[in-house]
């Protein structure tokens, strides 16, 4: 009897240092992953947010499988080691599924680890088309691809721009020298592409490379990476007098840019999805989110239709169990606030959503 005591009190012991005392499975624990911390601390939030405000609405018409549902928020900083340390701790933490990450050099790496775990994941912004051609079956995103975004960028460059000589800077990211490497190919030999070459995020001056790129003389530059470097190229363009528009995608599509960039923001070209506002199911989000938070970000619907796509189909599969909740996702049509949501074979969504925006007087006004 002593021994059996003895061995119950190690195994409490046990437990209690591997940190799974907290563990209550009266709950459903539910991840929400980006950089909620740093220069791109914006778009995490943003993210979080939204997952948190679709955690609240199931859990005022009771949860999910008579089960309160537990929102984990997992701080990546935009690092892929972070990201990693992230998805283990959502996996220590037995969370079923997550929402993120938001960067594609976080969740490239992430993604083995949820899938190997049984953990569903669909990222809101992930645009890397790597993503999901890994073979995963629990990994899905809501948002287009690279390739998808990259063409619709040099199709316009060439039809309403018509340079003869184009500048290309990535930010030697998953995303930023991706997106910067689809758009050189769907250029194709249209144009001379003068300059292609990487810059170091978060360093302060890049006025070096602007003038190096002014020597080339090209009509139009763009640009494969996030707001907060974007801002600073376009501001430190005009001092070096570098006076041609930038092209750029999804990862600048913020206010955070035109904060950060002021006058010199204008006239720059951006490509991203189409503005939900004219849909009544969007109307509904953007109004709760508004009261609760403010203004929503560009990937907030994004993120929470990737909750309700997580909660409705562990509530339709009656199950917790990732294997079966993603089946279930891979063969549905999912009526979102942004409208109807379906995957294809790989977990892409099957209706690409990328138009041209342009920065005009402060604002983001879509090309028609
Ligand atoms: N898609 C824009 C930014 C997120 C990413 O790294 O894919």
């Amino acid at each position: 009897m002593k021994k059996i005591i003895s061995i119950s009190i190690i195994v409490m012991f046990i437990t209690m240092a591997s940190g799974c005392t907290h563990q209550d499975d009266n709950v459903i624990r539910i991840g929400a992953a980006g950089p909620m911390t740093g220069d791109q601390s914006k778009m995490g939030v943003d993210l979080r947010n939204a997952v948190e405000l679709a955690v609240a609405e199931w859990n005022e018409k009771g949860g999910v499988l008579g089960k309160k549902i537990v929102l984990l928020a997992g701080d990546d900083q935009a690092d892929p080691k972070q990201a990693v340390s992230i998805a283990n701790k959502f996996i220590d933490q037995k969370a079923v599924a997550v929402v993120g990450h938001w960067n594609s050099s976080c969740s490239l790496p992430a993604s083995k680890y949820y899938d190997d775990a049984n953990i569903v994941m669909i990222s809101p912004a992930t645009t890397n088309p790597r993503l999901t051609l890994q073979g995963f079956k629990r990994v899905f995103r809501v948002c287009g691809t690279d390739d998808q975004q990259g063409k619709v960028a040099a199709d316009f460059v060439l039809s309403r721009l018509h340079p003869r000589r184009v500048a290309i800077i990535h930010d030697k990211t998953a995303y930023g020298q991706g997106l910067a490497d689809y758009f050189k190919k769907a250029l194709g030999d249209k144009v001379q592409v003068v300059y292609y070459g990487g810059i170091i995020q978060r360093d302060p001056d890049y006025k070096a490379v602007l003038t190096t790129i002014k020597e080339k003389n090209p009509d139009v530059y763009f640009f494969g990476g996030i707001y907060p470097e974007a801002g600073r190229l376009v501001r430190q363009a005009k001092e070096v007098d570098l006076n041609i528009p930038m092209i750029t995608g999804d990862g600048v599509f913020d206010t955070t840019f035109i904060s950060l960039a002021g006058k010199s923001a204008e006239g720059t070209y951006v490509t991203f999805g189409k503005e939900p506002t004219g849909l009544s199911t969007a109307k509904t989000f953007i109004e709760k989110y508004r009261a609760k938070y403010g203004d929503p970000g560009p990937y907030s619907i994004y993120a929470y239709d990737a909750a309700n796509i997580i909660l409705s189909s562990i509530a339709e599969t009656k199950s917790t169990d990732g294997g079966k909740i993603a089946a279930y996702i891979s063969k549905t049509t999912f009526h979102g606030a942004f409208g109807d949501i379906a995957f294809d074979k790989n977990g892409d969504v099957t209706k690409a959503p990328y138009v041209i925006w342009q920065v005009k007087d402060g604002k983001f006004v879509e090309v028609p």
